[in-house]
């Protein structure tokens, strides 16, 4: 047969920059009540229609029912039956249960060409994907193949590389514990820990930094502990949007007495006033008021402002050392006195003018931190997003170590993760190092010896797959293509491939920017009956807190061509290794009790996980919580002296923050409305201070190119248009990932790896 010729696919690598019909209001001044109600039913009932949503929706988060698609935000123990769910938990359901498909009806009549050419939210809104499908090298048409071909273009593939490193393994954050487990066993079983992950684009930075301070690579409390907190501080989130129910978390804060502080360049909605829809006495009074002090940081500033709040503690707690917890930090930590003398080198001044800050303002947090002993520190993607973003992390830690304020009801650290189950993948096992732990223990389970050397996380993978080292790209859910920052960079890098394969509930831009053969999978999601021999099945996940407990699906899936996550792992294994391997590939991924205990043997917590994952579910073993730091050096936690990062910005350069509107899930994009910052039916905006407009002459609605320049390689996202907004000066906010272009790979966080999204150095154009 003659060998077809790779065809040069002109697929583009981003949607259509037409604008769409920017109308503006004033940003909100609180989040959620009755309109968060109404425009989540909006969503539901256009997606699912009427009835499938409420019967389907009466289901998510709770006991018996199916875990949200959303957030990795925890469910509280006693769920409203009134509905336990935010409005984007909503729309993420809508989105995944959508009525409208995509098959091979839908792929004959549109070629990748065509659908590359919309929008994001074109091709999201296209549907469920509903059969497995192939792009042979020669077509720019996907075709309907059969699920035992397609695993065996897998297998042959895999068969062809020269060694097992030539494949990629990606993981977005919602598969579940099961299926991540299985697939990190493949990639072991094949010889590669090439397990690149979302979490490297997320909080790897936050992993990393706790994993060195404090020995685990997770946050310490609980949500129980929200209601006993004094302070909560919120840096670097916006959870009116990304985490809506822990504002309720928050007003539990507030209504026992507690304050709440928010270091963020924006003033987000949600951090300024709360109505919950739960509570329908509290939306009628116009909610509750949650922050107490808000400080507005300039774009990555947050160390020096922790600094100075630091600096302003140590000088309360010289004249009377009761500020700091002494006799904690003399039991527990190590690097006291480094740190105090980091802090007295500083000019206070100096650091209050880098924060951007009001000296009011800052002394108004240190006045409240310095009465209190049970702080909790949340963040997310403001301080992880940058390239000292360890570092950022590591600063909490020191307030919360000088505090004491670890190991005890009401305290603790909390980074909120993002994807609902990416907590629980790490844990079971989705990471590109090495653990000899984690090694020895499926050694000894599945009797074969897992590579010994580290495989390669996502910014790695790419420059791999740009350089022709990696040929063979498998995507286990997620949008790489998209999420990736350095677009035309990554995007070069998958059609290099021999194969992409992507594990997949809905339609992106991943499925057009492919490699020479493209394998689409489609999967179930959370929502779907999990069905095998007429017994349904559940798997489980894991919370932001460590919790980790079951999730069974409730719809009808909406095609029978449809299989699970684990299913379609272990007939990928199972091709591969011609059905002759030590491990039983078909049987444990039909059989999730019989995998759960075997994970049980491997993963520590994760015994007897098939009883205690029942119900409210259990959590997974944490050494902070229990003050236990015999992993660290010394047996202590550690104190981190961080250094002020440097942007050495010219006269004419800014720094741009890449974040998510209140309608989008990452990549997906729900609507084009941006309601709590006033933004409607438009996503390229630019939000920039009126200041700054002024001073390059710019009107509101005028349209720029943004462009960025990293050792002399130009890059550019064109076409927003401006509007003032209340951010402080030299800073701008775009969302993401229409900037993703600007990103260079190469410019991440030291040591994590995780790209700068929070603070790319640009320039503006007029057009
Ligand atoms: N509805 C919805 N929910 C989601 C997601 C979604 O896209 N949509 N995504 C999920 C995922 S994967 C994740 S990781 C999380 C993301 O949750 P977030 O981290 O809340 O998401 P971002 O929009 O990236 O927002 C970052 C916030 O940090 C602020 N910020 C930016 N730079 C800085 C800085 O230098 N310092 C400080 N102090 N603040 C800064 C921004 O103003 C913004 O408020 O949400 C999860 N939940
Ligand atoms: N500039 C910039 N870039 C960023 C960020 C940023 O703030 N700024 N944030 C980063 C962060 S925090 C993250 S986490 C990444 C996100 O990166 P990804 O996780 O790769 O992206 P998503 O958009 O969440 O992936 C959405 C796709 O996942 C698939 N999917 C949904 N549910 C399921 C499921 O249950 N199973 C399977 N198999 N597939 C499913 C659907 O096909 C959907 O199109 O992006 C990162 N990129
Ligand atoms: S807070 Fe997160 S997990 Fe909870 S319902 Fe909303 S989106 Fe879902
Ligand atoms: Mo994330």
């Amino acid at each position: 047969m003659a060998k077809a010729t790779p065809l040069k696919r002109q697929v583009q690598t981003q949607g259509s920059d037409e604008f769409t019909g920017l109308k503006l209001t004033e940003p909100a001044t609180h989040a959620a009540g009755f309109t968060a109600v109404k425009v989540a039913m909006q969503h539901v009932f256009k997606e699912m229609g009427v009835v499938r949503s409420l019967k389907t929706l009466s289901h998510m988060n709770q006991v018996d029912g199916f875990d949200c698609p959303g957030c990795a935000w925890p469910d509280p123990e006693k769920r409203s039956k009134l509905g336990e769910y935010c409005e984007n938990g909503a729309k993420a359901l809508a989105e995944e249960a959508t009525n409208s498909t995509v098959g091979p009806e839908f792929f004959a009549k549109h070629s990748v060409e065509e659908i590359s050419k919309w929008t994001d939210y074109k091709i999201g809104k296209s549907g469920r994907l509903t059969h497995p499908m192939i792009l042979k090298p020669d077509s720019i048409f996907y075709e309907p193949i059969s699920w035992e071909d397609a695993y065996q273009t897998i297998a042959h593939h895999l068969q062809g590389l020269q060694h097992p490193d030539e494949a990629i393994f990606y993981t977005s954050g919602r598969s579940s514990n099961e299926a991540a487990f299985l697939y990190g066993l493949f990639a072991r079983a094949l010889g590669t820990n090439n397990l690149p992950d979302c979490s490297n684009m997320c909080h790897e930075s936050s992993g990393v930094a706790l994993s060195e301070t404090l020995g685990i690579g997770k946050g310490s409390v609980k949500l129980e502990d929200f209601e006993k907190a004094e302070v909560v501080m919120v840096i670097g989130q916006n959870p009116g949007t990304n985490h809506p129910r822990m504002l309720s978390a928050l007003e539990k804060c507030k209504s026992k007495g507690g304050k709440i502080i928010s270091i963020n360049p924006l003033s987000e909605a949600g951090l300024i006033r709360f109505d919950n829809p739960q509570e329908i006495k509290g939306m009628l009074a116009g909610g509750l008021g949650l922050t107490d002090v808000h400080l507005q940081v300039k774009i990555n500033q947050d160390v020096a402002l922790l600094k100075l709040i630091q600096k302003k503690l140590a000088a309360l707690d010289a004249v009377n050392s009761s500020v700091f917890d002494h006799e904690f930090i003399n039991i527990y930590t190590q690097g006291y006195d480094a740190i105090i003398k980091d802090l007295e080198a500083y000019d206070a001044d100096e650091l209050l003018k880098r924060s951007g800050v009001t000296e009011d303002a800052v002394n108004e947090a240190v006045e409240i931190l310095s009465k209190s002993n049970k702080i909790i520190v949340c963040w997310a993607m403001g301080l992880t997003q940058h390239k000292n973003g360890v570092d950022n992390i590591k600063e909490c830690v020191n307030l919360l170590l000088l505090k004491g304020s670890l190991g005890k009801p009401g305290a603790g650290t909390c980074p909120v993760r993002g994807h609902s189950n990416v907590q629980g993948d790490r844990t079971v096992g989705i990471m590109h190092y090495v653990s000899q732990a984690f090694n020895k223990a499926i050694t000894e389970t599945f009797k074969f010896s897992p590579p010994e050397h580290e495989g390669l996380d996502v910014v790695n993978a790419i420059q791999a797959m740009y350089q022709n080292t990696a040929k063979v790209f498998v995507g286990l859910g997620g949008n790489f293509v998209s999420a990736a920052s350095d677009t035309e960079y990554t995007a070069k890098a998958l059609q290099n491939c021999e194969l992409t394969v992507q594990i997949s509930t809905k339609l992106n831009r991943s499925h057009c920017v492919t490699g020479k053969t493209a394998l689409i999978l489609p999967t179930l999601g959370r929502s779907d009956k999990d069905m095998t021999q007429n017994k349904q099945r559940y798997f489980t996940v894991e919370n932001s807190m460590g919790v980790v407990h079951q999730s069974k699906g409730f719809l009808e899936p909406i095609s029978s061509q449809l299989k699970s996550e684990p299913e379609i792992v272990g007939g990928i294994a199972n091709a591969y290794f011609k059905g002759e391997h030590v491990v039983p590939w078909l049987v444990l991924s039909e059989n999730y009790e019989l995998l759960r205990e075997k994970m049980g043997e491997v993963i520590q917590g994760f015994e007897d996980v098939n009883n205690k994952s029942k119900g409210l579910g259990y959590y997974l073993p944490n050494n902070v919580r229990d003050l236990d730091f015999r992993k660290l050096p010394n047996q202590k936690a550690q104190f981190t002296v961080t250094q002020l990062p440097e942007h050495d910005l010219k006269p004419n350069e800014f720094l741009l923050m890449s974040i998510r509107s209140h309608d989008q899930f990452n990549t997906t994009i729900y609507g084009l409305n941006d309601r709590y910052r006033g933004v409607y039916n438009e996503r390229r905006v630019l939000f920039m201070n009126e200041t700054d407009m002024k001073a390059l002459a710019l009107q509101r609605l005028d349209v720029v190119n943004i462009k960025s320049n990293y050792k002399g390689v130009a890059r550019n996202a064109n076409k927003f248009l401006v509007i003032p907004y209340n951010i402080p000066q030299g800073n701008l906010a775009a969302y993401y990932p229409e900037t993703n272009p600007l990103i260079p790979i190469d410019e991440y966080a030291v040591k994590s790896h995780t790209p700068i999204s929070k603070s790319v150095r640009v320039t503006l154009e007029r057009v």
